[in-house]
């Protein structure tokens, strides 16, 4: 044999099992394309024994050419199979990465929770109810009688002004207070009463962080024989301990209403600032959150009710301005605002 066949003989020999062997050891796809290159690539070793093949004698040159064949062939087949191992083992990784149990109940619907206003809307009620007081509803579109006579308050009396509102065709009216379900119950029901009523209520009103166009209220109403201003505040002071499950500063101021006699305003220092002043109290560090008082003769007796006889306190809340005091809500706005990420605070 030639002296340059024996030397092709051994390299390809060599080559084979040295790139068989990084072939098997090989890590990722990538070391397995750098021992491809090397070997079979365009320049790769292959490639040169092959270059050189020229100056073999011709029956040299077939046998060296089967061997390098065979050890092409060889080294494609274990680059395939590794490849092929790389593959399966990438495509396991990524199942078992995404593996998702399709027998698992899928997740429902996001669930919400009752507005902060409609909770103590609801609280109150209950409250009420434990003190033997009905639960009663009243239309939003109101009459002029109910929402204004009924309540002493005739067409030419100055204390419309403060409670301009929404009028519809036909003389009707969007109710600017609960007070006209006092007059329904009243109607409906007679002496003795306990009622409440909360509701929507309208108002032609310049928006601010503390008065809103639509807000929330909750009537109360109680006639019965010898009701006094006492039982009034004991009612008054129960309601305001069971929402804010703490004693909250209250004062009476006289407050006029044509439909009580004595009439109040009762304000609670504000939650918000503690009394030091903040937009919401009108840096006066209390919070008007209700009128009350005696119901007014007239009131008793448009509605069928003799005044010898009977009396009763009412009493009419701000809700939307308690759930601001309870939840320490600073701007009316954003109760209505219709922003989730404000009410999942809640
Ligand atoms: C009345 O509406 C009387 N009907 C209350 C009443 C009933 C007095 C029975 C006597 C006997 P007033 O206008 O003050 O009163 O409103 C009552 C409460 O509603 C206020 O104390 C306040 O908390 C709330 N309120 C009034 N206007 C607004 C407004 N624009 N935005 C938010 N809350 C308001």
């Amino acid at each position: 044999m030639e002296n340059s066949a024996i030397m092709a003989d051994q390299s390809i020999q060599e080559l084979e099992s040295r790139s068989l062997a990084r072939v098997a050891s090989a890590g990722s796809p990538e070391e397995l394309e750098a021992v491809r290159v090397e070997a079979l690539g365009r320049k790769g070793a292959l490639a040169q024994i092959s270059k050189e093949m020229g100056k073999l004698a011709p029956e040299e040159r077939a046998r060296i050419g089967k061997l390098l064949n065979s050890a092409k062939q060889k080294l494609e087949e274990a680059l395939e199979s590794k490849k092929r191992h790389f593959a399966e083992a990438a495509l396991r990784a990524r199942l078992d990465a995404e593996w998702i149990d399709l027998t698992l109940p899928a997740p429902g619907p996001r669930r919400g929770h009752l507005h902060p206003i409609t909770r103590i809307q609801r609280e109150l009620e209950d409250l009420f109810v434990s003190l033997g007081f009905t639960v009663l509803d009243g239309p939003e579109v109101e009459t002029e009688y109910h929402n204004f006579d009924a309540l002493n308050i005739p067409a030419d009396h100055p204390a419309r002004d403060a409670q301009d509102t929404f009028w519809l065709d036909g003389g009707n009216l969007l109710r600017t207070h609960t007070s006209p379900v006092q007059v329904r119950g009243m109607e409906r029901l007679g002496p003795p009463l306990r009622m409440i009523a909360p509701g929507r209520t309208f108002r032609n009103e310049s928006v601010d962080a503390s008065h809103e166009h639509t807000f929330y209220q909750l009537e109360g109403m109680m006639i019965d024989r010898d009701v006094s201003v006492g039982h009034l505040i004991y009612f008054m002071k129960t309601m305001l301990t069971g929402v804010f499950q703490r004693e909250v500063t209250v004062r009476l101021r006289p407050g006029f209403f044509p439909f009580v006699e004595p009439g109040f305003e009762l304000d609670i220092q504000c939650l918000i600032c503690g009394g030091a002043g903040c937009p919401v109290c009108k840096q006066s560090g209390w919070v008007e959150q209700l009128g009350c008082g005696l119901v007014h003769p007239n009131v008793l007796r448009m509605s069928g009710i003799d005044p010898e006889e009977w009396n009763g306190f009412a009493f009419g809340l701000g809700l939307t301005r308690l759930a601001m005091m309870r939840y320490g809500i600073d701007d009316i706005r954003h109760l209505q605002g219709g922003d989730l990420r404000f009410l999942e605070q809640f």
